[in-house]
């Protein structure tokens, strides 16, 4: 009997799982049954964009965290699919920090070669993941959506490929309940404009408070002002831009923060991060992690150590993201199809644990860049994913790092070496920052 395959998500992570089964089929090899549940109406996961918040038409949590005019945060090189080139997929070179409707039709065009759509049900959210001991399969239980039906079918194999940028961490401060303005999560952010004129404050200092400052800039809000907990970003922002200390209250519009200074606001956003949230899993398969780059776990990042046959993709905090997601869905492939052997329970723990305590030990981004790039390496090489220079998608993103350090509005004007082609991004005809069009069509128009 043929073995089945549940893939939970079609996302970028997903959809790399549905390549990496479908590359070996073309190779002639004999494959599972590979059904994909997910719960929106179209593929791309978060790059799927949705107007939408809160809920769905269905009463679904939506899961879309991307905004309007959203351009990649690192350069394409550090992402782009060793089997799939951007200059196959357009023809020609393109520019480094592509917008999301770019990076969409790109994801979008790899799986439309491969012909995968098939394998896909849309409109369908995993309610019940389940492990039956006697049967040695998983129960997936799911809703049919605009049917509102619900169903279960067994698997020999699940992977969990539903992202974790999606359920949002929601802090509370003194006086949020009494504050006359809005008061949103980075998750429910959707279009930059809605700020223009407001002075702003945002919460974080990671990607979500950089990117979403920077669009509110750029579209014309009044002030940035942002409030950090541990360290502030330090780059050299705008004159209407200022960093403070963590917030302590708000009271009426008068933000105070922990060195006693306050500020006028007319609006919070808290980008404060996202939770590893999968409720549908049975709790003995439940990862439970804070976001970092080795979750525990999870041998090679991927195998769920208590029962192997169940796999988590994505799951990693990301510099590295597509390319990534292509070693852990080709290495996934080939642990189910009995190409990889697994060690003890025992010796997959004391991996991990070895991995984690060097990530414990990285004591700054460029060794972090590294440490992801190693493990992505580290992948490859055990299966026929397409090689490419690791080193030089590293370089690239060594040579962001320091083009936002030299100009946090600038660096997106720059381009990089594609570690597959070896060509040269040209550099996008408008400075970011005077590209108020983002349409995939202007964007193409180098
Ligand atoms: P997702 O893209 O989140 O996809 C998961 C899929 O699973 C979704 O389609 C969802 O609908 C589905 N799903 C979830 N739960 C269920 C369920 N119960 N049943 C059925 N289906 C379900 N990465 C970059 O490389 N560059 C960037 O510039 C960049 N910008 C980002 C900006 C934002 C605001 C965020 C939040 C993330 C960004 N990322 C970026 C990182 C992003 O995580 C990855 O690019 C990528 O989208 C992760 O893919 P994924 O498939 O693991 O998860
Ligand atoms: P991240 O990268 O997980 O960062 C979360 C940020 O939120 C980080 O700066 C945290 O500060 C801050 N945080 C979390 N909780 C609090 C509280 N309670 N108070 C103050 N600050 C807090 O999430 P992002 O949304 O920025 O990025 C996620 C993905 O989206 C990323 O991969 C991008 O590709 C886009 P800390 O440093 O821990 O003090």
């Amino acid at each position: 009997m043929t073995k089945r395959v549940a893939v939970i998500g079609a996302g970028p992570s997903g959809l790399a799982q549905l390549r990496a089964f479908q590359s070996a089929q073309q190779a002639d090899s004999e494959i599972p049954e590979i059904v994909c549940f997910e719960k929106q109406s179209n593929w791309g996961g978060l790059w799927n964009y949705t107007w939408r918040t809160g809920l769905d038409q269905y009463g679904e949590p939506v899961h879309g965290s991307m905004y309007r005019y959203l351009w990649s945060n690192g350069p394409k090189e550090g992402l782009e699919f060793a089997d799939y080139s951007f200059e196959e997929h357009f023809g020609k070179p393109i520019a480094s920090y592509p917008p999301r409707a770019v990076l969409f039709d790109y994801i979008e065009g790899r799986v439309k070669k491969a012909g995968v759509r098939d394998w896909i049900r849309f409109n369908t959210a995993v309610r019940q993941v389940s492990f039956d001991q006697s049967s040695g399969q998983f129960d997936v239980t799911v809703n049919d959506l605009p049917e509102g039906k619900q169903y279960t079918e067994q698997f020999d194999n699940v992977i969990v490929a539903s992202g974790h940028f999606s359920t949002p961490n929601v802090p509370e401060f003194k006086g949020f309940d009494l504050f006359p303005g809005r008061i949103l999560h980075a998750h429910d952010f959707r279009d930059a404009a809605e700020f223009k004129d407001k002075n702003i404050l945002i919460i974080g200092t990671s990607y979500s408070a950089e990117d979403i400052g920077s669009q509110c800039w750029k579209y014309g809000c009044k002030s940035v002002t942002v409030s950090h907990r541990t360290a502030a970003m330090g780059y050299d922002w705008p004159d209407n831009w200022e960093e403070v200390p963590l917030l302590t209250q708000v009271d009426g519009n008068t933000a105070t923060f922990k060195d006693g200074t306050s500020k006028e606001i007319d609006a919070i956003i808290l980008c404060t991060g996202y939770l590893h949230y999968f409720p549908f899993m049975a709790e003995d398969l439940r990862l439970e992690t804070n976001n970092r780059l080795y979750p525990g776990n999870l041998y090679n990042g991927v195998v769920w150590e208590d029962n192997p046959k169940l796999m988590y993709l994505g799951m990693q905090d990301q510099w590295y993201t597509f390319n990534m997601f292509d070693a852990q869905a080709w290495y996934a492939r080939d642990v189910i199809m009995g190409r990889l052997e697994l060690p003890s329970k025992a010796d997959m723990r004391a991996d991990t644990l070895h991995w984690q305590a060097q990530e414990d030990a990285i004591a700054d981004d460029y060794e972090s860049i590294t440490y992801q790039g190693d493990y992505t390496l580290r992948l490859m090489a055990m299966t026929d994913y397409p090689e490419f220079d690791i080193t030089g998608a590293n370089n690239a993103f060594f040579e962001w790092k320091k083009h936002k350090k030299a100009g946090i509005m600038t660096f997106r004007d720059h381009g990089y070496k594609s570690a597959l082609t070896g060509t040269q991004a040209p550099a996008h005809h408008t400075p970011w920052k005077d590209a108020l069009d983002d349409s995939l069509d202007v964007y193409l128009q180098n």
